[in-house]
């Protein structure tokens, strides 16, 4: 199909044998990730709020990263009547994931794995408390979305995912990953998560203010008028992070920086896209957690500091 053209064939999951996954948030991410499932015949569903039932979509008008366009038919449920959640992926942001979940409190079967998947950190302890029995995976993702509409996405960079478990009933729920991997093409299992997360945390604290406060492409970060800043970014975040026993340098975090700098150049930060439309920004949950563990270590943290408050400022 040539490039930007549109398939209007509603695609049907051919394979509905494997246990369906429950996507609760379907905003830019999410919905690049039910759209990827879906294309790869692994049955899924999207859990909306109640008031989505007044704005229903034939299906996703999805665009890939190389930019074909197809509709794809989605099993749609809603919160207050969620049906059989076998596997449920939380892709909200990360102020709405325990809101979002608390209706679930009770009614999840207690076997179900719970997997998280945003930016910034300590809201899977939260998690935690609220499903003191289920499997609990906390994620991290590199993948570039764009929302351009009511169920309208598009596949923006291709990055990497890695799932690992929080507590120990979440162990035995490797086989996730691979699930993820045959729709993502690539996601793997890491039991030292939170290492992962903290380097995330490192990359977001570097790149969302930044790009949201100057309106920037993730790819301008490159210039030189952004250096100094970037490398102090990555000297505070490293200081945090050996306190907090995760053996790093400032160096390496900044090569990891620049690395998704150069490989999301095109892309529009998610902090940015939210300022952009007005929306609450993850600023609580990057730099505010980096300032909290800061805190508790009394560690000066003056860069990251400046960046929160203007992003507190201007949101
Ligand atoms: O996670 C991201 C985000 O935008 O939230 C990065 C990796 C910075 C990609 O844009």
């Amino acid at each position: 199909m040539p490039s930007g053209s549109r398939d209007n064939n509603l695609e049907k999951s051919r394979h509905p044998s494997s246990p369906q996954w429950t996507l609760l948030g379907c905003g830019a991410l999410g919905g690049v990730f039910a759209s990827l499932l879906t294309l790869s015949d692994q049955p899924t569903r999207v859990l909306l709020r109640d008031r989505h039932r007044a704005t229903l979509h034939p299906g996703i008008d999805f665009t890939s990263l190389e930019g074909y366009t197809q509709l794809l038919a989605i099993e749609r449920g809603f919160v207050s009547q969620p049906g059989k959640i076998k596997r449920l992926l939380v892709m909200t942001k990360a102020n709405q994931v325990v809101p979002a979940l608390t209706p679930l409190v009770g009614i999840l079967a207690t076997d179900t794995p719970i997997v998280l998947l945003h930016n910034g950190m300590g809201i899977a302890e939260q998690v935690v408390q609220l499903f003191p029995h289920n499997p609990v995976i906390a994620g991290v993702t590199s993948h570039g979305a764009m929302q351009g509409g009511h169920f309208v996405f598009r596949h923006t960079g291709k990055g990497e995912t890695w799932l690992g478990p929080v507590n120990d009933a979440a162990k035995a729920h490797a086989y996730l990953a691979e699930d993820l991997a045959s729709a993502l093409g690539q996601a793997g299992w890491d039991e030292q998560i939170l290492t992962r997360q903290w380097q995330k945390l490192a990359i977001n604290c570097a790149i969302n203010p930044l790009t949201a406060l100057y309106k920037l492409k993730n790819g301008d970060l490159a210039g030189p008028r952004f250096a100094d800043v970037l490398q102090q970014v990555c000297v505070e975040v490293a200081d945090v992070m050996q306190a907090e026993g995760q053996a790093t340098s400032s160096d390496e975090l900044l090569r990891r920086v620049m690395m998704v700098v150069e490989l999301t150049a095109d892309n529009y930060s998610s902090m940015y896209q939210d300022m952009d439309l007005g929306r609450e920004t993850e600023i609580e949950a990057i730099t505010g957690f980096l300032l909290a563990r800061a805190a508790k270590h009394g560690i000066a943290v003056p860069v990251n500091q400046g960046l929160y408050q203007a992003i507190k400022e201007k949101s």
